[in-house]
């Protein structure tokens, strides 16, 4: 099932390759494609010469005239240059970097040629039909000088089986059973059946492709990721290969009507009349919220494309199913590594709308159960309420699982007050819970080490007790420092305190945010501040306050006053 391309319609799309390289839109793609239908000598060609149709009356609203006059020169000194391509029947119809449109363009066309019993590959002619089917702006153009598609079919000379409007192929399908189906499926012969598994093999086959180019594109572009895109690109290539193990295609629906009482007319007739394509509506694949959404579509659609060929294809050749299967099996690994990446995946903005939302923070709270006076899960509430920037959780006794709970409702929180929120000590909490970041003490993972855990764009934060390491960690990329212990507390056993004095060297020597840290309340911040410190980090004063909201008020009214 391999198509092949006839000589020139070989020609035109090497052309066409060579004429639009370096560009992605499609609409480029498909008006080169048109002109160099138009420029080569093909059936193509000739069709349109006789229906009145020119590289005139299509392009030039487009393309300058100039543009076309040198593309058209590079086009024929090309196909001097490159007699191989003249001389080599059955080139490959799609190579590896094609764009999706062309990719789109040369399914269709092989599709039209496989239902042409007599055809030799896909000729200029299906090309035509195709590229005419595919682009609106041209098929506009093309009504607007009173040509239609059924014109183009019958000057082309095409087989009849060359019918039916194009085939949406999209994600989302949904099928709806008009009553015609239905009456047709009581006539249904196993010929027609056997046409429609070629159908689902075809549209499937197109999906899977299709949807893998997505993804690659975004393992490419978005992630940088040249790993994951080689590993995509070669999952598509196997997707493309195992056509081979299918045999010929053959549309036996005409051939075989007799075995019905209903004539070979009839079936084709209703072949174009109730074509799978018009009973096609897609839901939603025009709305896609993120990037995220775009992958997790064509995950989707690439299993689900997977499993179709998986399951029709046992009908017709077990070790294309087989194939299939194990191709299906590698496509899971690769969502969930696709998918766990892309459910957390930030804009490559992110990282810098989290930095300066950390530039503005002034209050950071550390959130621990056990020194909590009220519920938990209301001291994250009211210190929201009250205006903290930065939110820690800061656990260190509970289960993994439990932890993660609280994390991901502590993010939630978080996200809907529009503030930061930490993890502590635990990146790959942070990482599963989706947290802003994680912040690490001199004893856990070292910044880089933690920042080979995160994903791009989440923050890393790390405790300080010198100004050396404060220092260190700046030069390490730290995104913020927590500075302390300052005053004596209990939330943290220490045997120094280099208190007040560090604040007023890091405040001189470090210039990315620092939060001071260690038995800070509403009594004593102004020494905190007089010492230089203005931001600070917060844990039993808050949380064990009967009332943590007015608490963060007052520190934050103080916060924003100048220091006294
Ligand atoms: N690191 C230095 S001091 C400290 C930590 C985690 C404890 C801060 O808690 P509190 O209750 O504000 O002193």
């Amino acid at each position: 099932m391999l198509e092949s391309l006839t000589p020139a319609a070989g020609r035109t799309v090497a052309s066409c390759r060579r004429m639009a390289a370096g560009t992605t839109a499609p609409q480029t793609w498909c008006d080169f494609l048109m002109f160099a239908l138009l420029q080569h000598e093909s059936l193509a060609a000739a069709a349109m010469q006789r229906l009145g149709i020119s590289v005139e009356s299509l392009l030039t609203a487009r393309h300058s005239p100039q543009a076309l006059e040198q593309a058209a020169v590079q086009l024929q000194s090309n196909a001097y240059s490159h007699p191989d391509e003249c001389s080599t029947p059955g080139a490959k119809s799609v190579e590896p970097d094609d764009p999706l449109v062309l990719i789109q363009i040369l399914d269709r066309a092989a599709f039209l040629a496989r239902r042409e019993p007599n055809a030799a590959g896909i000729s200029s002619a299906h090309l035509l039909v195709a590229v005419f089917e595919s682009n609106e702006l041209l098929r506009k153009k093309f009504l607007d000088d009173g040509v239609d598609r059924d014109k183009i079919v019958a000057e082309l000379n095409l087989e009849t089986t060359v019918t039916g409007p194009s085939l949406p192929i999209d994600f989302d399908l949904e099928w709806s059973e008009s009553p015609v189906t239905k009456v047709r499926s009581n006539i249904t012969t196993l010929a027609t059946d056997s046409d429609a598994v070629w159908r689902i093999l075809d549209a499937n086959l197109n999906r899977g492709r299709e949807g893998l180019r997505v993804l690659e594109d975004y393992a490419r572009f978005v992630r940088n990721d040249a790993n994951l895109s080689r590993y995509l690109k070669e999952l598509r290539h196997e997707l493309v290969a195992t056509e081979a193990l299918l045999p010929q295609m053959k549309y036996s629906a005409c051939e075989s009507a007799s075995a019905d009482t209903i004539s070979a007319d009839i079936l084709l007739h209703r072949d174009t009349e109730h074509d799978v394509g018009t009973q096609i509506f897609t839901v939603s694949e025009s709305v896609r919220k993120d990037i995220s959404d775009v992958v997790i579509a064509n995950s989707r659609r690439v299993q689900e494309a997977l499993r179709s060929l998986e399951e029709f294809g046992k009908l017709i050749a077990p070790d294309f199913a087989e194939k299939i299967k194990q191709i299906r099996y590698r496509s899971y690994t690769l969502q969930q590594q696709l998918c766990m990446v892309t459910s957390t995946l930030l804009s490559p903005n992110q990282h810098v709308q989290r930095v300066e939302k950390l530039q503005t923070a002034v209050l950071y709270v550390l959130i621990t159960e056990s020194l909590c006076r009220l519920p938990w899960q209301r001291v994250v509430e009211a210190t929201l309420r009250g205006g903290a920037d930065v939110l820690q959780l800061r656990e260190k006794h509970l289960s993994d699982r439990e932890l993660l709970r609280r994390a991901r409702w502590t993010a939630d929180a978080c996200v809907g007050a529009g503030r930061l929120f930490i993890v502590n000590d635990r990146a790959d909490v942070a990482v599963a819970a989706n947290a802003d970041g994680v912040h690490v003490g001199q004893d856990e993972l070292s910044v880089s080490d933690a920042r080979a855990v995160l994903r791009p764009g989440q923050i890393l934060g790390i405790s300080t007790h010198t100004l050396q390491q404060a220092q260190a960690a700046m030069m390490d990329g730290a995104d913020y420092i927590g500075v302390g212990p300052t005053f004596p507390t209990t939330t943290k056993s220490f045997s120094e305190f280099p208190g007040l004095a560090l604040v007023t060297e890091v405040s001189r020597n470090v210039q990315i945010p620092a939060f001071v840290i260690g038995g800070i309340g509403v009594e004593n911040l102004a020494a905190v501040r007089q010492a230089g410190g203005t931001r600070v980090s917060l844990a039993s004063s808050v949380v064990g306050s009967e009332n943590p909201e007015s608490t963060v008020r007052e520190l934050k009214r103080q916060l924003g006053n100048p220091a006294t």
